[in-house]
């Protein structure tokens, strides 16, 4: 008997084809799916003025009431070269110095949360940087102390949402 029939070149090519076809395919299943996680998640922080003042449980709470679902949570304390590191795109803005030193003072809470358009919700939800502009019942508006100490963060697109957990958080710490 002879090992070495060659395969007819219509059978490698079929072959080929049904492999280029199932990965591409899967390829653009998993494109899909990670632009979807992208999109539903968001990174917070809970800042030094609201966890000095007890206020981590009462903003966990806001958040849960709002629908949010935590996929990753730690307390943890920024170094000033963390908190210039993670502030760097503010670096030429005069209040960066201020905002690092306040950022790094005492510890915070980091959060990775889950809701569908989580970014641009979860903004809605603290309201504006300036407490005196944030609408009635944001969490701004109820406990931040200025446009400085203004008790939370929350990333500002899906791309940045991505890095700045990635700052926080190893791969095994969020649980999506
Ligand atoms: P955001 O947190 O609402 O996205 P950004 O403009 O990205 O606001 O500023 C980042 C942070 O820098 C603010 O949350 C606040 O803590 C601080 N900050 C912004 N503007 C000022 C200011 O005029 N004085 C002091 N601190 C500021
Ligand atoms: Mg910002």
């Amino acid at each position: 008997m002879n090992d070495n029939l060659p395969v007819p070149i219509n059978v490698i090519v079929i072959t080929l084809k049904f492999i280029m076809k199932f990965t591409t395919n899967d390829l653009n299943v998993f494109i899909r799916f990670a632009k979807k996680i992208m999109s539903n998640i968001t990174f917070i922080m809970i800042k030094p003025d609201a966890v000095e003042r007890g206020l981590t449980g009462n903003i966990l709470k806001d958040i849960n009431d709002a629908g949010f679902n935590i996929r990753a949570l730690k307390l943890t304390k920024l170094s000033i070269d963390e908190a210039k590191m993670f502030y760097s795109i503010h670096s030429e803005r005069p209040f960066f110095d201020e905002l690092t030193k306040f950022m790094s003072r005492s510890p915070i809470v980091a959060a990775v949360l889950e809701k569908e358009n989580a970014v641009s919700e979860f903004r809605k939800l603290i309201g504006d940087t300036d407490p005196s502009n944030a609408k009635e019942g944001t969490i701004r508006n109820k406990y931040a102390i200025s446009k400085g100490e203004n008790s939370v963060h929350g990333s500002d697109s899906d791309e940045n949402a991505k890095i700045e957990a990635e700052f926080h958080f190893s791969g095994r710490e969020i649980l999506l």
